[in-house]
């Protein structure tokens, strides 16, 4: 059975139609009226941040074909559900992401090159998350980013850092993962921890409706927002491809973790219009004709329609799209002129001290290297 044959009727919060209509669903009325008070400037700022999320995407998946980068997992398809619930969050809340939020992390000043460098393989790590806003690092690990963050949101309730009624300091948590995560043992583990100590946290799920090659279907026989409910919190799901929808339920529910309201779960139902990783042929698993339904729901085509009807000129388009090229040229010759570090800075983190075993492997590695050099036996 293939994701979309799954859809149900559970109440999603929905601002903007598929069309570009700002049509509030049901579950999305207590939302309809805060639309009005976004500034302009902010909901102009989402489209810019989409158009750039997509840009890197490209940028990313081109430069693996040109064999620049190992691997490169887009977001492509996912931008709403990651920019309206990124711009939500305060200045002193901590996100942590898994493996495919790169637009994230650029809202919370990440420089992309960052994110290059670690799918090109020059660098054994991330970043110091107190240089990136607070953002923390990508793990290939699924769901071990949830036990982090709830740590970290128990770390912050412990510490007095929330919940004290100051909204300016008060700090809360987000964490991001897939529907395929949903069904770790961490993820459950943290939604426990969470849920008893009444942590500052969000649980943000993007359902992109596939795990690789597995559906979400296979996942979960009901809606994952229900998971929220099931651990003793409100679960609730929206549309993740409605950039409106992601940025005011989000908010919603961070102001209520920062507020000592305790954690709560988002669904965002949104589709990897892209592969898995560029590793991956999606087409040997799913259908052209779910690809083009999801198609017709493009994040950034509705939202462009409703900007522009609310009067966003043909001239602001191209500029946020000569922006975003000039962006994506300038990141394409940073990578290139990335340099591999040493090899032997593989021991460099491994331990404190020098340690008798390591000595003798950095030693093989040196002689090993050097017996390419010409004149050598
Ligand atoms: C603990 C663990 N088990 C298995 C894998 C292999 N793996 C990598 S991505 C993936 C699917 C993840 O799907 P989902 O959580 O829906 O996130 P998405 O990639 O769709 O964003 C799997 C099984 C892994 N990385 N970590």
């Amino acid at each position: 059975m293939t994701a979309p044959e799954r859809e149900c009727d559970e109440p999603t919060v929905q601002l903007l139609t598929p069309d570009g209509l700002l049509q509030p669903t049901a579950a999305a009325e207590e939302y309809a009226p805060l639309v009005a008070g976004i500034k302009e400037e902010v909901l102009r700022q989402f489209y810019r941040d989409m158009t750039f999320s997509r840009r890197v995407d490209i940028t990313g998946a081109n430069l693996q074909r040109q064999g620049q980068l190992a691997l490169w997992p887009p977001s492509f398809g996912q931008e709403a559900a990651q920019v309206g619930s990124a711009r939500a969050a305060r200045a002193q809340d901590h996100l942590f992401p898994s493996y495919r939020e790169h637009i994230v992390g650029m809202i919370r000043g990440l420089d992309p090159v960052r994110l290059f460098a670690l799918m090109r393989g020059v660098t054994l790590g991330g970043w110091d998350p107190r240089e990136t806003g607070n953002f923390h690092l990508y793990t290939l690990v699924l769901a071990s980013q949830n036990l982090h963050a709830t740590g970290y949101a128990m770390g912050l309730q412990f510490d007095g850092e929330t919940a004290t009624g100051d909204p300016d300091r008060d700090a809360a948590v987000i964490v991001y993962y897939g529907d395929g995560a949903t069904s770790q043992g961490d993820a459950n583990e943290a939604l426990v921890f969470a849920s008893s100590y009444q942590c500052p946290q969000v649980f943000f799920v993007q359902n992109n409706q596939w795990a690789i090659s597995v559906p979400v279907s296979r996942q979960s026989r009901h809606p994952l927002a229900h998971r929220g409910g099931g651990f003793g919190m409100p679960g609730v799901r929206i549309d993740g491809n409605d950039v409106l929808a992601s940025y005011l339920v989000t908010r919603r529910y961070l102001d209520a973790a920062r507020a000592g309201e305790g954690p709560s779960l988002i669904e965002a139902m949104t589709y990897r219009m892209g592969a898995h990783t560029t590793a991956d042929d999606p087409t040997k698993y799913r259908t052209d004709s779910e690809v083009e339904l999801w198609s017709a729901r493009d994040p950034i085509v509705r939202y462009k329609t409703w900007l522009s009807g609310r009067g966003a000129s043909a001239a602001f388009f191209a500029e946020v799209e000569e922006e975003a090229e000039d962006m994506a040229a300038d990141l394409r010759r940073r990578t290139q002129e990335l340099v591999a570090p040493p090899r032997s800075v593989i021991f460099a983190h491994v331990y404190q001290d020098p340690h008798p075993l390591m000595v003798e492997q950095a030693a093989w590695l040196d002689a090993f290297e050097h017996s390419f050099e010409e004149g050598s036996a």
